[in-house]
This record gives C-alpha cells, structure tokens and sequence, in this order.
C-alpha cells in the first residue's frame, strides 16, 4: 500500500486538534489535519451556509433521516423534529446504551454547534481535578492565551438589562435570586458587537434568529474562523475533510500509521487511504479518541497503551430541565441563542451545581425558563472493545445519570418553592419527563490527563503520540469545558514542541 507521508498528522478538528494544528504549523512542521465532517463554507440553494433550526434539513444532521433535537417535544407534540435526507451534516448524536452525546461534525468540531459559553473553571475545582499541573502556570499564562485566541468577550451589561432577546436570563436570574442563590455573567465567543447590530436591524441576524445548535451563518468566533484560519495561515497545514481515521498501528521503525476512509456525501466508502507519520496527536474528542485508542489496544495494534485507556469519562453532570413561569413572567418572544448568564451554587459544597440559564427560542411567548445543570456528578464509566461487531461501547447506566438528577432537583426544587413555580413535564417526550438526563452536550475523559497519558498528554507506553482533546479531563470540570480543553492544548503544545521535536 502507497502510505502517504506528513512528519505530523492530527486527528480531527476541534478545539484541542485546531490548538495542535496551528503550533505546529507555526513552529515549521508540515501538517495534514484529518476531519470526518465536512467544510462549512459553501452556501446551499437558499444562499446560507448553514441550516436554520426551525426548518431544518440535511445540513442538520450526521447521516439522519430524522432529526434528533434534544428537546423532544413541546406541549407534548412531537413539533420540534423534522424528516431529513442522509447527509454529513453539522451535528451528530451518538447513541450508546443509556447515554447519548451530542457532538459537532465538521472543520471545527464543537465550535460549530455549541453555545460559545467560554467560561474558565473555578481554580480551586481545576486544582482538585488536575492534581498535578501547575495551577498558577495555567492561570497566568494558558488560560488568558486560549481566551486571547479564541476571541472571548463579554455581554454589554447595560444592553443585557434593556434588551428584549434577555428578557428570559433577566427572569431567571430573579427566580434564582428569590431563592438566595447567586448568578453570574458567563463571557462567550460569539461577537457581542455584533449581536447588537442584528438587534438595531443593521445586521442580517444568526444568535438573534434561532441558530446555534445546527450552525450559525454569522457573528460565531468558531475554529474556523480562529485557530484553524491561523494554523491554515502558516502554510505548513493542510485540511483532509470527509476522512474518518479507524485504525492506528505503528510500523518497525516507529511511524505511526493510519487507516482512513473517505467517504462522499451520501456516506458511502470512495476510498481507504493509509498515512504515515513521525508524531500523531488525537484530537478527535472524548468519543473520538477513546474509540480509536480502546480499539487499537485491544486489537493489539498498539498494544502498550494501559488500562486507563478508555476509563474515567463522564458527563460533567448535565442535565437539562424546564421550569414554568407565572403568566405575569413572560419571558420574551425574542431570545438570543447564545446564552450569558448562569445560576453558580458551585461553592454549596453539599450539593454544587453550575446551571446555565439556557433559551428556547420558538418566537412565541412560552412561559418557559429552560437550564442546563452542571451537577458535581462523581460517576465515571468506561469505554469497552466489543469484537465482534469491532464498535466501542459505553458503559455509562440510567442509575449514573440519576445522580445528576438528584443534585439538579435540590437546586430547583429550591428556586421553585421560592417562587411558587413547578417544572414543565412536556419538553423531554411523551412520558412526561422532566430531567432530561440521558444526553450530555460535555463527554469527558476515556483519555485521562496523568493516568492515560503523562501529564502533558503524552501517551504512556509510546513515544511521539499525543492526545489534545477533552478526552483528558477527568469526566467533569464543573463549567463548559471548551476553554480548558483549549488551555490544556495550548499547555501540551508548549512543551511538547519544546522538548520532543527537536532535531
Ligand atoms: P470536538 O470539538 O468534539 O472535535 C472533535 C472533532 O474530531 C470533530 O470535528 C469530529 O468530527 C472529529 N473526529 C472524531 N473522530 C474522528 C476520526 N476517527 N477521524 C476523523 N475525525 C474525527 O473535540 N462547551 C462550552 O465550553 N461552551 C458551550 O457553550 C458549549 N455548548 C455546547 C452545545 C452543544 C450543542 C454541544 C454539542 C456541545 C457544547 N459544548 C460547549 C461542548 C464543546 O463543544 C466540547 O466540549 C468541545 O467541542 C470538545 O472539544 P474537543 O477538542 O474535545
């Protein structure tokens, strides 16, 4: 077989890869980036690149015909998902026994789908979850420079108090605080200048039009318009898209090899290619990583890695709930997508909970304060080889999720008896269920920082191979992660180039 040959590859393209890419490519190493989804840069027949949530169609989805938003329903009506041909779209949810995860598809990962929530963790949480980094070094210098590079910045607070699209933080920040708990304003990555002109009506909208999970056509500082556009920049990177690693073997002389298929767009195989490589970094996320590594050590292609290979993944304790308001508190027609407030109780050392104070956008008056709890959840699973059908599995069960439940329930049962509020029971399918706890927007860890890998994600048992995604935090970090995730890229980057590529 022809092996085609780059002195560095990278695995995916989301926050930890993009990080790789671009050091890297800064530092002269030729580098090929290699991306399952696609690259969302081309308009489709209605002029936009990406789909909107309210009509969603093929660019919604990873290969659905149906999609798959994570509220179900709304007034128990099956209203909120829609038919859709098989495509590589933006947005995937991998389902596993009881637990599925959203993630992102495409150059840029997660960037393109999520809700830019760019929040770094509380120090004191970061240092009991990362016992042996440096907590003073991160802080000082890889955390500003990941907010740097990311474009972080913050909601205006005095547009925030008079503008119609936050009406619904506005009032769940009063439910919280008749309750004596404490909100926060959260930074974010989408252009906050921006936002203002959609909402002066001298720029066309995205935040303000509903977009965010299935992409959004502007204002968003995704990786592709930071990292990536810079690592590109350098002219020593290249981008494969369309191409899924399977497996990863390593030759007699040390090259790291890998099995890719290209695949079109209606999902069929067009091509196995083989690449070769003198240092690989895995950044295909928690999932993505785990998948590959779990499957090479237990096929026997990389026979080293350890037992801690695929263990210690979590949720970072997500839950996601609705609460119904008072006629007399409406909570707007009109609601930003990009969410800047939450409810932090994360210092209630008997019950800690980060909740986010999350829209439902649907242009009509629903009377609905929607969260996304992030509960102190110490449960962790593992990732396991299944030979026979050669797919990894988790092992992650509906009694792991209720713990997050439970911490997520004391905290709104409190903001509910203080404001004579219930929860709405129509939001999560036909049963009436009102935590929805079997998805997670935050996969963790199966890759952990220190056990896994040393602790600057070098792989133990191999030299030259490297793991830059969220599959290093240890299952929970309390906030959003990508930030630290970012940080922690920046940190391996540093030292890696540092000490391990010199000639
Ligand atoms: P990730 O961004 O998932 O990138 C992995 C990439 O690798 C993807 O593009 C994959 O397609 C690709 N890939 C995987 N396997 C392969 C393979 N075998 N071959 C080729 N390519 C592969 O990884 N986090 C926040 O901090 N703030 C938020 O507001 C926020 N909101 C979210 C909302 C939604 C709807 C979702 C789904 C997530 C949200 N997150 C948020 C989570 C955040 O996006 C996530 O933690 C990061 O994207 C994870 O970054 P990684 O680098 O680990």
């Amino acid at each position: 077989d022809a092996v085609d040959n780059a002195p560095a590859i990278v695995v995916g393209s989301g926050y930890g890869a993009a990080v790789a890419a671009l050091r890297l490519g800064q530092a002269g190493i030729r580098t090929l980036v290699l991306e399952m989804g696609r690259l969302w840069n081309t308009p489709g027949s209605d002029g936009k690149v990406f789909c909107s949530t309210n009509a969603p169609d093929q660019r919604s989805m990873w290969f659905r015909t149906r999609t798959e938003a994570p509220l179900a329903s709304f007034l128990w009506l099956d209203v909120v998902n829609r038919d859709i041909s098989r495509y590589p779209g933006v947005l995937d949810r991998v389902h596993f026994a009881d637990m599925s995860v959203f993630v992102g598809r495409g150059v840029g990962g997660g960037s393109l789908v999520n809700g830019g929530m760019a929040v770094t963790p509380l120090r004191s949480y970061f240092a009991e979850q990362f016992p042996t980094v440096d907590a003073a070094e991160m802080y000082g210098t890889y955390f500003p420079r990941a907010r740097a590079m990311l474009g972080v910045n913050t909601v205006d607070p005095a547009w925030f108090e008079a503008t119609d699209w936050y009406r619904f933080s506005r009032v769940s920040r009063k439910h919280a605080q008749n309750a004596g708990l404490r909100t926060t304003f959260v930074p974010n990555v989408y252009d906050f200048g921006y936002m203002q002109r959609e909402a002066a009506g001298t720029a066309a909208k995205s935040a303000l039009a509903g977009e965010v999970i299935y992409g959004n056509n502007q204002g968003k500082r995704s990786l592709d318009k930071t990292y990536l556009a810079s690592a590109l920049g350098t002219g020593n990177v290249t981008i494969h898209t369309l191409e899924k690693v399977r497996a990863i073997s390593r030759a007699a002389d040390g090259t790291y090899v890998l099995t890719a298929d290209r695949i079109d767009t209606t999902g069929n195989v067009v091509e196995t290619k083989q690449y070769g490589c003198r240092y690989l970094f895995l950044g295909g996320g928690s999932l993505g990583t785990s998948e590959l590594l779990v499957r090479a050590r237990e096929t026997g292609t990389l026979p080293a890695l350890n037992a801690s290979v695929g263990a210690g993944w979590g949720t970072n304790g997500n839950v996601m709930l609705g609460r119904a308001n008072h006629l007399w508190d409406t909570v707007g027609a009109n609601q930003s997508t990009m969410p800047v407030m939450g409810i932090d109780d994360w210092a209630n050392t008997a019950n800690p909970v980060f909740a986010e104070i999350a829209p439902l956008p649907t242009g009509l008056e629903h009377w609905v304060s929607l969260y996304l709890a992030i509960t102190k959840n110490p449960q962790r699973a593992a990732f396991t080889y299944d030979a026979a059908s050669g797919t990894v599995k988790l092992g992650w069960s509906a009694a792991q999720s209720a713990v997050s439940v439970g911490m997520a329930k004391k905290l709104f049962d409190r903001i509910n008896a203080a404001n004579a509020t219930i929860y709405r029971y129509d939001l999560f399918g036909g049963a009436g269920k009102v935590f929805a706890d079997d998805f997670t927007y935050h996969p963790l860890g199966g890759c952990v920082l220190g056990r896994a890998t040393d602790d600057y994600g070098r792989v133990k048992g191999y030299s030259r191979l490297y793991v830059t995604d969220g599959s290093l935090v240890p299952g929970s970090i309390g906030v959003n992660p990508f930030v630290t995730i970012t940080a922690l890229a920046e940190r391996t980057m540093a030292r890696v180039l540092a000490e391990d590529t010199a000639p």
